[in-house]
């Protein structure tokens, strides 16, 4: 049997980097035949975007040899696959990644610079797929990459949105939004198979019927079907053979089922109902985390869903593997409920389709799926009205239907306790009668997961406790990790070298190889070297957001680094309130300009359309940077830089510039957090409280080298019981009440002190995640901070030390954590 592509515990990573199959010389005849050959142009001819295409095409020709043989390979061992279910995949660029593969970014620079072309303006020619709103869709991007590196046999599969997350802009402040039209410089990277495109159907009635051995059995007639038709991705492992698919489904109407609507003669209704069916994967929805209960949502939810796992199982069954055994063969992970509905789905095509019994598919069923939970925030939970769910899957409903009723049967007779079998229903029946997908998943799945240990420890506790009390094995914990060839290898290409010469060059598949650092952080001239790396990726962020923003970065400052989701629990405004109340304190000459360490803050971040607070927040944001950046006291001091539409693209420059990352969520809310990991490996130090994964980064970079502040997850629970008044921190702290004063006076709003009021009034009356009662904290370990900047020596050793104390973070890790606790487990 081949050691490769093995779904077992994978052989140890070699210590080698991935050699080219190709010379430059060959490099240059593919890359001017594709020019010539599918772009029709000479090279004095060639735009851009035909070098651009004619690149992606060279590069793809060894991938899909490794990708043919992989499939080969994976067919005939016949072991177990994994398929990652997830509505939302943030892949960032695909070019740097594939020349990292495949090895063969040299040699594309030395046979491009031939021709006079230069790599690096090809390869920002790319738009990124942003085909996810943030931290869910980035971890899949992350685990789809770590599958194929560990060489386990894995497929993503997910939805080819036209339009992924929108690109913001702002105007005079405020957050607009407009369509991100990715596709736009062709989608080179992707292999689309219309002929293979399967029919989805929707809505219509069920019907009672006979089955083959002639008992009553029921069967869906669908109203209206849409044809899915899959779009390949190829994902190629780091070091090793593997080149996995991820598999996005694109709608297309599906003329051949919808012919009654042509042969009626009513042709304007027809060519309507096509445009109504490939509206299905036309947008992401930019909501992250309060579920607007949209009838298309739900759509594109069974779209994915139902094509994914009828290709997978039908591939599976066509290699005679049994029904019985399709568990040993398959294992659905479900990215949190968005992909739940595969649930009666899988059951539908068991029972309806293929003849199973009812028990018999059911416990295949919950053998093969396995259910990841993102959030805490009980408004995140997603719920769908069951008249709505009825309308479109009414088979499905049945089935869920019959699945509660069984479950309860079992909860009531185990337990007796009537409120348990309420609390624990799929289907609540206030404020409005709703399938609550959450505990769909739970029944349904062998395995749910928390994304850090506390927040798995906080689901076993709160959101799901009486399922953990019911099931307590099913609760496991796995914490998210990230791509090192990413977010250090190819972000971070100066510190990858300077890691190489320390370490060889084995960290980039084995990540804890990294603790081999820990004795070079009490090495002076490391640390030299070290923080000149840091100096680097700092000119390197100026120069790009001088170009792309017209923002100017100093180069000796704190570069003081917010990004993530604009969202009221994870403070924003904590920040904020911080650089205002230096301002404020500056004003009103109780601190000296000069003693402020010299601080750039960058915020990056995306509001929800819809989300007010959030909207609100940016525009106090970019109001703050207007006036503290032209305010001569803070010249040289302090400044603030919002760039515009945070993406992948600028994660991956702006991350290995940071010094001090921002980690301030309100305890017990942030599940994890997955850019926390990125700035550590990357060396900077975290200001953070205990919440989601800082927990695990204090834990393992130690205290001296974290800036721990605020409340824990019980005192915020605690203060909350006790009855939480905001306005009483705003009156006893005097800085506290300085900020907000200056906010609340029109300061940062030309004098219209009606701005921002729905903040200011927030902040007092409501503030729902307690940053006024974490204020004076944060404050204080920020001069904690300033004083630990001052000693450069020091600093510099805390951030060898994150380096060399975060291996555990790869997201290779999580992966084989998956593999013992949930895939493999016994
Ligand atoms: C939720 C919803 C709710 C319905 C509307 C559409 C929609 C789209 C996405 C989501 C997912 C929100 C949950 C999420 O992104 N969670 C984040 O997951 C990260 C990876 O585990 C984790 O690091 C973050 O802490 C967590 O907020």
């Amino acid at each position: 049997m081949d050691a490769r592509t093995s779904t077992v515990s994978p052989e140890a990573a070699q210590d080698h980097e991935p050699s080219p199959a190709l010379d430059a010389t060959e490099f240059v005849r593919v890359f001017t035949n594709e020019l010539q050959y599918t772009r029709g142009v000479t090279l004095p001819q060639a735009s851009n975007q035909d070098k651009y295409i004619a690149l992606v095409r060279t590069v793809l020709r060894p991938l899909i040899d490794r990708w043919q043989a992989t499939q080969a390979r994976q067919a005939e061992q016949n072991g177990k696959t994994v398929a990652y279910l997830s509505a939302e995949y943030l892949l960032g660029p695909q070019t740097g990644n594939a020349l990292l593969s495949t090895g063969l970014e040299d040699t594309a620079r030395e046979a491009l610079s031939t021709l006079d072309i230069d790599l690096d303006e090809l390869i920002a020619h790319e738009i990124e797929p942003g085909l996810g709103n943030g931290g869910l869709g980035r971890l899949a991007a992350c685990f789809i990459d770590s599958l194929a590196t560990k060489d386990i046999s894995a497929i993503g599969y997910g939805i080819r949105y036209n339009y992924g997350i929108f690109r913001q802009t702002f105007v005079n402040g405020h957050q607009v939004e407009q369509p991100d039209t990715w596709m736009s410089h062709g989608t080179p990277w992707e292999i689309t198979h219309p002929e293979l495109a399967q029919p989805i159907g929707f809505a219509g009635r069920v019907e009672d019927t006979i089955n083959s051995a002639g008992q009553p059995a029921r069967k869906w007639v669908p109203g209206w079907y849409v044809q899915a038709v899959p779009c390949n991705y190829l994902v190629p492992g780091y070091g090793t053979d593997t080149v996995n698919t991820l598999r996005l489904w694109s709608a297309r109407a599906a003329d051949e089922f919808n012919l009654h609507i042509f042969n009626s003669g009513d042709f304007e209704n027809a060519v309507r109902a096509r445009t109504y069916a490939e509206n299905i994967s036309n947008v992401l929805y930019p909501e992250d985390s309060t579920p607007q209960g949209k009838e298309l949502r739900l759509q594109q939810q069974y779209f994915f869903v139902a094509a994914s796992i009828r290709d997978l199982v039908a591939r599976t069954l066509e290699r005679g593997v049994s029904y019985a055994d399709l568990p040993q063969h398959i294992t659905f992970q479900l990215n949190d409920t968005h992909p739940v509905v595969g649930i009666p789905e899988l059951m539908r095509l068991l029972v309806d389709d293929h003849e199973l019994e009812w028990d018999d598919a059911w416990s295949i069923t919950r053998e093969i799926f396995n259910y990841t939970c993102h959030t805490l925030l009980p408004e995140a939970l997603e719920v769908w009205p069951v008249d709505l769910f009825g309308r479109l899957l009414p088979r499905h409903l049945e089935i869920i239907y019959r699945i509660n009723e069984e479950f309860l049967n079992e909860v009531r007779l185990n337990t007796g306790n009537e409120l348990l079998v309420r609390q624990m229903s799929i289907i609540q029946e206030q404020p409005f009668r709703a399938v609550r997908m959450a505990h769909l998943a739970t029944v349904g799945s062998r395995r749910v997961n928390g994304v850090a240990a506390l927040h798995s420890q906080l689901l076993k506790d709160n959101v799901l406790k009486d399922f953990s009390a019911y099931w307590p094995d099913k609760f496991t914990n796995v914490t998210n990790g990230v791509t090192p060839r990413r977010f250090v290898r190819l972000s971070n290409p100066e510190l990858s070298d300077l890691l190489n010469d320390a370490i060889g060059t084995g960290w980039v598949r084995d990540l804890s190889q990294l603790s081999q650092l820990e004795p070079l952080a009490d090495d002076s001239g490391f640390l030299e070297q070290f923080a000149l790396v840091k100096a680097h990726n700092k000119s390197r962020i100026a120069a790009v957001l001088a170009a792309r923003d017209g923002i100017e970065l100093p180069s000796d400052a704190i570069y003081d680094v917010m990004v993530k989701r604009l969202h009221e629990y994870k403070r924003q405004s904590l920040k904020l309130l911080h650089v205002v109340s230096l301002y404020a304190r500056v004003l009103a000459g109780t601190l000296n300009a000069e003693d402020i360490e010299p601080r750039v803050v960058v915020f990056g971040a995306k509001a929800a359309p819809g989300y007010r607070m959030a909207k609100e927040t940016i525009a106090l944001i970019n109001a703050v940077a207007a006036r503290i950046n032209n305010a001569p006291e803070l010249q040289g001091r302090l400044k603030i830089a919002f760039p515009a539409n945070y993406n992948v693209t600028l994660a991956e420059k702006l991350i290995p510039a940071a010094d001090l990352s921002e980690q301030i969520s309100l305890a017990g809310k942030e599940a994890s957090g997955t850019g926390n990991m990125k700035f550590a490996l990357n060396g900077a130090l975290t200001v953070g409280t205990l919440d989601g994964a800082n927990v695990e980064i204090h834990e393992l970079v130690g205290d001296e080298n974290f800036f721990l502040f605020g409340m824990t997850e019980p005192d915020a629970e605690s203060l909350a019981q006790a009855g939480y008044v905001p306005s009483k921190f705003y009156e006893k702290d005097a800085d506290l009440k300085l900020a907000i004063d200056l906010i609340a006076s029109g300061a940062f709003s030309n004098g219209d002190r009606s701005a921002f009021e729905s903040i200011v009034s927030d902040w007092l009356w409501h503030d729902r995640f307690m940053a006024l009662a974490d204020f004076r904290s944060y404050l204080d370990i920020q001069t904690k901070v300033e004083e630990k900047y001052r000693d450069k020596a020091a600093w510099n050793r805390s951030a060898v030390l994150n380096v060399a104390r975060t291996g555990f973070f790869s997201s290779d890790r999580s992966i084989q954590d998956y593999l013992d606790r949930i895939w493999m487990e016994k």
